[in-house]
């Protein structure tokens, strides 16, 4: 074999043992076997110097070309033995972030909150804004602004938790109302979910903690109808189905006229229950159109401006929804109520 054709056969032998190391250490002991200073590639270059000076040159030149391709070969063989080490390390030793920690349990949003934000949404594809207030108020935004006088006796329709300093936690998120009027420019849109505080005795249908909606539309040319139609709305979209209602004439001092929506206890069908009190009704959507003390009380002339409000009762609604026969469960923390949900 001339050295030519042994060089040739060497690169080949080189790259084909080099291809089959699957480790940095034989990596390094096949390089040693080429291209060492003891390796096959010296030991072929000893034959040059039976060569003449050209055969010299040439071959001499072929030489190192071969030393650099198997050298090159051997660091791309040693890169990418590295990638395969590296992908096998990131496979085995994978932490997935998101998995949830084995025996903790997780949380969901409290029945009320959901029911709160789903009303939120459709109000607010309905052209709403959401607004929000205080839960400790002045006496003249949960009243006197209201049209409840000093002595009106339907102050006493909704029993107070005062402050020392003369304010009280809202009984009604009516108050909003009031904010409402006063900063905003008519015509609005506006619901207003909140918590409330009554001095009250708690039974399977009161709780002195409760949640409400309000809800105010004021523009030119409101009527009953326009509140009808934005109660059944709400109704038809909160239950998903038919519920049967009723209005009632109701009385409060900030609606004329005034009116009490009730629907079928859902929990007994209209058959009478605790939660109905066995009536086979709830009061559920009291609501009215706005007395024009209301908007001369906050600057605007009832004369151009009319509108209408409402205020929804959340803990009842939710009963109603998933059938809870006592309202008390909500502020219980009883995890195996609220993981229902
Ligand atoms: C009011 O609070 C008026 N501000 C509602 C209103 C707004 C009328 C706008 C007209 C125009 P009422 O006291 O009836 O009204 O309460 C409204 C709703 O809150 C009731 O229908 C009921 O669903 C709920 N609610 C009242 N008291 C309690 C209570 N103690 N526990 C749980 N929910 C209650």
């Amino acid at each position: 074999m001339s050295l030519l054709e042994e060089i040739n056969s060497l690169i080949l032998e080189a790259e084909s043992s080099l291809s089959k190391c699957n480790s940095e250490e034989e990596l390094d002991a096949s390089k040693n076997l080429f291209v060492g200073k003891k390796g096959k590639l010296t030991q072929v270059l000893k034959g040059l110097a039976a060569l003449s000076v050209e055969e010299k040159k040439t071959i001499g030149k072929v030489a190192n070309e071969a030393q650099v391709r198997i050298e090159s070969f051997l660091e791309n063989r040693r890169a990418a033995l590295k990638e395969e080490f590296y992908q096998i390390k990131l496979k085995e030793e994978f932490i997935d972030a998101l998995r949830p920690v084995n025996g903790n349990e997780r949380g969901t949003l409290h029945p009320i909150t959901q029911i709160q934000y789903e009303i939120e949404d459709i109000f607010t594809s309905m052209g709403f804004s959401v607004m929000d207030g205080p839960e400790v108020e002045t006496d003249e935004n949960n009243f006197a602004a209201l049209n409840f006088t000093e002595d009106h006796p339907a102050r006493d329709m909704q029993d107070t938790f005062y402050t020392t300093d003369g304010n009280l936690l809202r009984t009604h998120t009516s108050a909003i109302q009031v904010r409402a009027l006063r900063n905003l420019k008519p015509p609005f849109r506006i619901i207003a979910p909140g918590r409330v505080f009554r001095y009250e005795e708690v039974d399977a249908s009161h709780e002195n903690t409760f949640y409400q909606v309000e809800g105010m539309v004021v523009g030119e040319n409101i009527s009953i109808a326009n509140l009808i139609y934005t109660m059944e709305t709400l109704l038809s979209s909160v239950f998903r189905t038919s519920v049967k209602t009723r209005l009632r004439p109701g009385y409060f001092p900030f609606v004329e006229p005034g009116f009490e929506l009730d629907i079928q206890c859902l929990v007994c069908e209209g058959k009478g229950c605790s939660v109905c009190k066995q009536s086979g009704w709830l009061e559920l959507l009291p609501c009215g159109l706005i007395h024009p003390n209301v908007l001369s009380h906050a600057g605007h002339d009832p004369k151009k401006w009319t509108g209408f409000a409402f205020g929804l009762g959340l803990d009842r609604l939710v009963m109603m929804r998933y059938g809870i026969n006592d309202i008390r469960y909500f502020q219980s923390g009883n995890l195996r109520f609220l993981n229902q949900f």
